[in-house]
């Protein structure tokens, strides 16, 4: 554990973002989330980040699918479901690369992401995405608005151009190195997430456990990232809140009995909305 890393063991290092909602506010005061992905066979990726955003306090979510759009979610009838390219996200906080794929169309349609001054969570394919293609990499590094990167260490090793293990011997440096590199707030996942900030500061969490190796638990940390973004909270801080609350939940649900083995992502969702209105 390096001397100058944060250690992310206190809500403290964070709560003071949350917003106390005014009596008199309504859903335009939370914001919009739109998370895009969902190619053929992976829309359940994008189900899961919409669903966090919605039950971790965003005003409205619209579900984005690169393939065909469902016409609704019928275990979450609030979110809006649309196909990717006929979205408009200009305003909302966005989180793409759930189940996204490589596709020329996913391509595209990350291109416009990026283009766009909204503030923006890279996750999964998005990152691939980047990590093969220098023009995007320069884009990344261009934008004004801010970008949150949300990788797990395959997907950082893409990133740099590294072996999964190089990026597991040193993790701290690995996750600087991207935040420096592209300007972005880096959440280097796996045991022992790393945060990253673009001035080199490092936050370490403890929390968390095996249950959350488990297919989807990524998509949901970055409907939660998304959900903080799209109610104002500041990057840096989105990103302790959302690794500390994941972590915490997966803790509960441990504690509570539900074993690691066999927790499912789905199940954290619940468990994060309690979490986040406990701060
Ligand atoms: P190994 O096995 O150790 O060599 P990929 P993906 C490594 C979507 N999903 N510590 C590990 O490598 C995603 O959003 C859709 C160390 C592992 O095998 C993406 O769009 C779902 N190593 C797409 O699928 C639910 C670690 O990376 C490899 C690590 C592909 O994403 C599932 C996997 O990386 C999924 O979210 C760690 N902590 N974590 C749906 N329901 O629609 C990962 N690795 O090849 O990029 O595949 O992450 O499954
Ligand atoms: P993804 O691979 O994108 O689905 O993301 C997996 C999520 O689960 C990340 O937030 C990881 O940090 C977390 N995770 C996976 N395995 C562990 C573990 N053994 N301990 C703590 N967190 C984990
Ligand atoms: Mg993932």
């Amino acid at each position: 554990f390096p001397a100058s890393a944060i250690r992310l063991n206190h809500p403290d290092l964070f709560a003071a973002s949350l917003q106390q909602r005014k009596h008199n506010s309504h859903k335009g005061s939370f914001g919009d989330v739109a998370v895009i992905g969902g190619a053929l066979g992976m829309a359940g990726a994008v189900i899961l980040a919409a669903r966090t955003a919605a039950q971790c306090g965003a005003g409205r979510v619209f579900a984005a699918f690169l393939q065909d759009a469902p016409a609704y979610d019928s275990a979450q009838p609030e979110l809006m479901c649309r196909r990717a390219h006929e979205l408009d996200f200009s305003a909302m906080a966005v989180v793409i690369g759930p189940g996204l794929g490589t596709s020329a169309a996913a391509r595209d349609v990350l291109l416009h992401a990026l283009q766009a001054a909204t503030p923006l969570v890279l996750d999964a394919d998005a990152l691939n995405l980047i990590g093969a293609e220098s023009s995007l990499q320069k884009i990344v590094t261009q934008r004004q608005a801010v970008s949150l990167m949300t990788p797990h260490p395959l997907e950082a090793a893409r990133l740099l151009g590294k072996s999964g293990a190089a990026i597991q011997l040193d993790r701290v440096d690995a996750a600087r190195r991207l935040a420096a590199q592209y300007g972005s707030v880096v959440i280097l996942k796996g045991s022992g997430t790393v945060i990253a900030g673009v001035d080199g500061e490092i936050a370490i969490n403890p929390n968390g456990n095996a249950g959350l190796a488990t297919a989807g638990s990524g998509d949901v940390l970055a409907g939660l990232c998304g959900a903080l973004l799209a109610q104002g909270w500041p990057v840096w801080e989105a990103a302790l809140a959302a690794v500390w609350l994941h972590g915490a939940a997966a803790d509960t649900l441990v504690a509570q009995g539900i074993g690691a083995i066999g927790l499912t992502a789905g199940e954290l969702i619940p468990v994060l909305r309690s979490g986040l209105n406990r701060l």
